[in-house]
């Protein structure tokens, strides 16, 4: 190489090692960069201590009664799935209803809908005009009502939002799913994903306090370049205390602030959504549905018990776990009965039975075939959620701590229980009511 050339080559390489030492000490290039504000661990401990929150799918989808995926699976081009925004007009919604039906099932928090994979903005968005109030007859923003309703009564609010795109235009190259949509095979992935972060900071900007934003469609285009972390810092930027999720179903990404799982408890795969899901050391959190769809479906009369709502969400909380349940209301803006009344069952469950659930972890004795446990500084509480035909008679708990005093909470009415090598069995288990849901013991442990 003549001299010249390799001075120059010798001083690029130089440059390029300079640049890279400087950029590799920055966040952006260190994997676990993410340090979390004070506010945002004190959100994850209120996160926590919340337990319950109600997921609402709710969207231009519902007019069409069959699910929040109905452009996709009817294979519906974005030119007519557009003409729905005329039908939908929601007159009956009534924010302050949704928020103290949410607080009467015990919820702490709601998370809705700003954006589903159609793209249709359910709040007011100035960087698109596929938003609610510029399509709709409606023409008002729900978001805002929500919000401002959410923030009077007392409840938090988080944003789900849909990275997956089936009607922006620059959504391409597309990913698994929205390829019926009748969009040119051309667009800018850059230019979509400024869009994204322009709706993100109006949702962070024009709602007042958030409690976190719901990411889910991650998983449309896994090998795509998403910039999340621009997008990550820029919410924490605009709300520091706003926890970030995502539904991509693998462990947590760094500068995420916790953990969910759809459709299983942690650490289960029944539904096929969380095979590389392993448990990390963020809060969790799992949703599901009370009928099998997520969005307004009219023929989807397969509803779950109060019974079986109230089993998931002890077997969540015993496994250290959030439960949110979901609704998907009506176009006119109601929640169908069959919702409202397994509410408000969960929500009487719960002003009898909260002690054992809110403000507690996940208990000392791993999950078992009988219940779980769960626990609060020196008190652990046995949930016990048998299968009537099959009552239990004894339950052996493997615990370290001495226990000073077992009684059920319901009544008060002591547990007989005796030390084994092992901890303590409990016995002479009364029998429960058809009514009772879940037998819970309260265990006092002598402090040490
Ligand atoms: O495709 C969505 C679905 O419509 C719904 O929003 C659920 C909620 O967890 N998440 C996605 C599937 O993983």
């Amino acid at each position: 190489m003549p001299q010249i050339q390799e001075k120059r080559y010798i001083m690029s390489k130089t440059l390029l090692l300079i640049f890279s030492l400087l950029f590799c000490v920055m966040p952006a290039c260190t994997p676990g960069a993410y340090q979390p504000t004070t506010a945002n661990l004190e959100a994850r401990q209120w996160f926590q201590d919340a337990k319950f929150g109600l997921f609402i799918h709710w969207g231009v989808y519902s007019t069409l009664a069959n699910g929040e995926w109905v452009m996709q699976n009817a294979r519906i081009p974005v030119t007519e799935y557009e003409k729905l925004a005329a039908e939908f007009n929601p007159t009956e919604f009534d924010a302050a209803a949704w928020v103290a039906l949410a607080k009467a099932a015990g919820a702490h928090y709601i998370t809705i809908t700003s954006k589903h994979h159609d793209g249709f903005a359910m709040f007011d968005s100035k960087v698109s005009t596929w938003d609610i109030v510029e399509r709709t007859p409606y023409g008002k923003d729900p978001l805002k009502l929500l919000a401002d309703e959410c923030h009077k009564q007392g409840i938090k609010l988080f944003f789900y939002y849909s990275q997956l795109d089936w009607h922006h235009p620059n959504y391409f190259p597309r990913g698994k799913t929205g390829q019926f949509t009748g969009r040119a095979e051309s667009g800018h992935w850059h230019r979509y994903l400024d869009f994204m972060d322009a709706q993100l900071k109006e949702l962070l900007t024009n709602y007042g306090d958030i409690g976190g934003i719901w990411f889910d469609g991650w998983w449309d285009k896994p090998e795509a370049d998403w910039k999340l972390e621009r997008t990550y810092r820029m919410i924490h930027r605009l709300q520091p205390q706003t926890l970030i999720g995502s539904n991509h179903h693998r462990a947590p990404f760094d500068g995420e602030d916790f953990q969910m799982f759809e459709k299983d408890l942690p650490g289960e795969n029944t539904a096929g959504f969380n095979q590389d899901a392993s448990i990390g050391s963020l809060p969790l959190e799992t949703c599901e549905t009370i009928n099998t769809s997520w969005g307004y479906n009219k023929a989807d009369g397969k509803f779950k018990s109060a019974r079986e709502l109230i089993h998931y969400l002890v077997r969540a909380a015993g496994r250290n776990a959030n439960f949110l349940l979901n609704v998907g209301p009506m176009p006119n803006g109601n929640i169908q009965p069959e919702f409202t009344t397994r509410l408000k069952e969960l929500g009487d469950w719960l002003k009898q039975n909260g002690e054992a659930i809110y403000t507690t972890r996940g208990g000392p004795v791993a999950p078992q075939t009988w219940g779980v446990t769960t626990q609060k500084g020196n008190t652990i509480y046995i949930h016990i959620l048998r299968d009537l035909s099959a009552p239990l008679q004894t339950v052996s708990l493997p615990l370290t701590g001495r226990v000073v005093s077992a009684k059920y909470l319901n009544d008060s009415q002591a547990v007989q229980f005796d030390r084994i090598a092992e901890g303590i069995q409990l016995k002479k288990l009364r029998q429960p009511k058809a009514d009772e849901y879940d037998t819970i013991i309260v265990l006092e442990l002598a402090k040490e």
